[in-house]
């Protein structure tokens, strides 16, 4: 089935319908997807990062979870399948996947679905409507970067298990440059805009031409990376880099973020509460610039084609680091194709026609 999930769009798929065998799998999704190729254009890609992924699904064995989610992200120009990051966006339409494959019930007026993020071990639950027993992905909900309007798919994250702070301090200092890292679903490197001599307003497209500041932010990246305990990040999607600067929409704080080469339209659900929860740790680099109201929950993270709002706070563990409490946020989804789709062959003739 193809769906949009937030503002991303990805091919999902039951387990049982793809090869167990990992290296078997990520071939096959390759072909179906039409990697590499940087048009992607003999298969399901939309030849961009946030348009070549996959999610697959299956009923888990989990006590409080309903299905697990393992997310793929299929790299358009090279033949790689990499397992090492979630995607929140996606994470919207899993659970209406779920009820429309027979996983999960639908409640007669609207379902939740626990589901468990198998790339990381988080779980989430995910509400939505299902008047009279079906999935309805009509709505008023409206997403920035996404025309129209939707049903509201709810997602909440429990507490995170996880280190909020995964090299222990609030600002680390990389290459010269003030950052923090930070990880609340998505391993992220704030960075405020300025250090690296650019405003943080930019075009996306006219940041990823911007070729002393990809090359800045590659260094950094190898190097948080390695600090974040992720070891050699080259080939890895984590850890997405995010240019903060100050809110300029009544927002929180204006953002633009690297995932990690090709700079996001709008940004990532996880990699939102990512930012989200580093601006509200004292002494990070986000605190500074950004204008969190104490009183409320929610923050608007602004990014290039409008804002997304996440509701996140915050708590402090025993050892006194800064550790989430609760995180939420709403995304819509729509099923757009469900079929069969043919995957091109595993072995082409090299040598002219037969
Ligand atoms: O951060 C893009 C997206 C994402 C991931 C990326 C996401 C998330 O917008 O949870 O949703 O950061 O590669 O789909």
């Amino acid at each position: 089935m193809l769906m949009r999930g937030g503002t991303s769009k990805g091919a999902y798929f039951l387990a049982g319908d793809l090869p167990a065998e990992p290296a078997l799998r990520d071939d096959l999704l390759l072909r179906i997807m039409g990697s590499p190729d940087e048009r992607q254009i003999d298969g399901l890609g939309g030849a961009h990062p946030l348009t070549s992924k996959v999610a697959v699904i299956s009923p888990s064995a989990h006590p409080e979870a309903d299905v697990d989610y393992l997310f793929l992200q299929v790299v358009v120009d090279r033949p790689e399948v990499s397992a090492r990051q979630n995607c929140g966006n996606i994470l919207a339409g899993v659970g209406p996947f779920a009820v429309e494959r027979g996983l999960v019930p639908a409640g007669e007026r609207r379902t939740s679905v626990r589901i468990r993020m198998v790339n990381s071990g988080d779980r989430a639950t995910a509400t939505f409507p299902t008047p009279g027993g079906r999935v309805d992905y009509t709505g008023d909900a409206q997403i920035s970067g996404v025309p129209g309007t939707a049903a509201p798919v709810a997602i909440e994250f429990p507490p995170g298990a996880g280190k909020l702070l995964p090299t222990g301090s609030a600002v680390d200092v990389i290459d010269g440059v003030e950052v923090t890292c930070v990880d609340n679903g998505m391993p992220t490197v704030l960075i405020p805009a300025t250090s690296l001599q650019v405003t943080g307003y930019e075009l996306p497209r006219d940041l990823e031409e911007d070729v002393a500041l990809t090359d800045r932010l590659r260094t950094i990246r190898l190097a948080a990376g390695r600090l974040m305990g992720l070891g050699d990040v080259s080939d890895a999607t984590v850890p997405k880099l995010t240019l903060l600067a100050p809110p300029r929409d009544g927002g929180a704080v204006s953002t633009r973020t690297f995932i990690p080469v090709r700079c996001h339209t709008s940004i990532g659900v996880l990699g939102a509460a990512s930012v989200a929860a580093g601006l509200r740790i004292d002494g990070s680099v986000g605190a500074e610039l950004a204008m969190i109201d104490p009183g409320s929950e929610r923050v608007r993270i602004e990014h290039p084609t409008g804002f997304l709002d996440i509701e996140s706070s915050l708590a402090t563990t025993p050892d006194g680091l800064p550790s989430a409490r609760r995180t939420a946020v709403v995304r819509t989804a729509r099923k757009i194709f469900d079929g069969t789709v043919f995957p091109r062959a595993a072995h082409r003739p090299t040598g002219g026609h037969r």
